[in-house]
């Protein structure tokens, strides 16, 4: 949505500039990003999943006690994130990347989603705080697995690796008390600690460590906002909150960025 058609921007002349002065910036997302494009996400009513929350499937010991669920959980969101696009929203963030590297500065994108989108908007400078669900590795011996395999079912119901020949395929996310992948977190908090201004996109912020991130930005000094639906859990230590869909708001934001100099 252009800038000109809408009424009045949700967000300050102020965090235009800050964005167009900005050194470096950092950005965090959560499923919210990914609202627009059809990713259900992990607070959305309805659907066959209400039944179970996140937490009870996405854990290890879940997968151990029931395999064939856990997977079929997994293959039920790989095809949905398989099947839909990335939104304006993504391709925006994609743009201000290429914005702040023409003119010399840092960027980057911290993501907790596992849906692969930003990468296909064409965001480079991304990392995977909780891995990757178009990505699948055998429990036992580590291998990735071929689309095949992913697609196989064993007489059990579960997906085997072939390698291995009783390994357990699972999906390449972070589960509940799982640790992150530590360069991604590194990356994430080291940007958040240098950043000029930080963006906190579409996340409930409720899930840690990542949702620690913007606080750190937020105690370095830097501009933190929030942009969402409705306030999160941290819209109080931000120093400015966006009310709006990130598929529209972001577009009218970088656009604003890119005419500033
Ligand atoms: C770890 C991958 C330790 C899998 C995910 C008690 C207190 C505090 C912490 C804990 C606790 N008990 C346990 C913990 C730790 C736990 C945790 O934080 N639990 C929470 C539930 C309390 N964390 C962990 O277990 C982490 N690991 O701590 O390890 C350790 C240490 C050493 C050694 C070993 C172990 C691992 C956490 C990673 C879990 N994996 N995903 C999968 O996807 O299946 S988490 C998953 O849920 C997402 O990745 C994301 O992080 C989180 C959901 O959050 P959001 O992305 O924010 O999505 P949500 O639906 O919640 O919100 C959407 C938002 O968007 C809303 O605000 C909405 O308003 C907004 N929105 C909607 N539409 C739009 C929009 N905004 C803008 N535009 C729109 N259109
Ligand atoms: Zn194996």
């Amino acid at each position: 949505m252009p800038l000109t058609s809408m009424p009045e921007p949700p967000f300050s002349d102020r965090l235009v500039r800050a964005l167009a002065d900005a050194r470096r910036v950092a950005i965090l997302t959560g499923a919210g990003t990914s609202a627009e494009s059809g990713v259900p996400t992990f607070r959305d009513p309805g659907g066959l999943w209400e039944r179970f929350r996140p937490e009870e499937l996405a854990n290890v010991e879940a997968f151990l006690r029931n395999p064939a669920l856990v997977q079929g959980w997994y293959t039920h969101r790989r095809e949905i994130v398989q099947g839909v696009e990335p939104n304006a929203g993504h391709y925006a963030l994609a743009e201000l990347e290429r914005l702040l590297i023409e003119r010399g500065g840092e960027f980057l994108l911290a993501t907790q989603n596992v849906d692969n989108l930003h990468q296909r908007a064409g965001s480079e400078r991304v990392v995977e705080l909780h891995g990757n669900l178009t990505r699948t590795y055998c429990h036992a011996c580590d291998r990735t697995a071929t689309p095949e395999e992913v697609a196989a079912l064993a007489e059990d119901g579960t997906l085997r690796c072939s390698a291995c020949r009783d390994g357990l395929l699972r999906p390449d996310v972070v589960w509940f008390g799982e640790m992150l992948p530590m360069e991604a977190f590194e990356a994430a908090m080291d940007a958040a600690a240098r950043c000029d201004v930080f963006l906190s996109i579409g996340t409930s912020g409720v899930v840690y460590p990542a949702a620690g991130i913007p606080l750190v930005a937020a105690e370095a000094g830097a501009f933190v906002v929030e942009l969402n639906v409705e306030p999160s859990a941290m819209a109080r230590q931000m120093t400015e909150v966006v009310i709006g869909p990130s598929g529209a708001v972001l577009p009218a934001l970088v656009e604003a960025v890119a005419a500033r100099r």
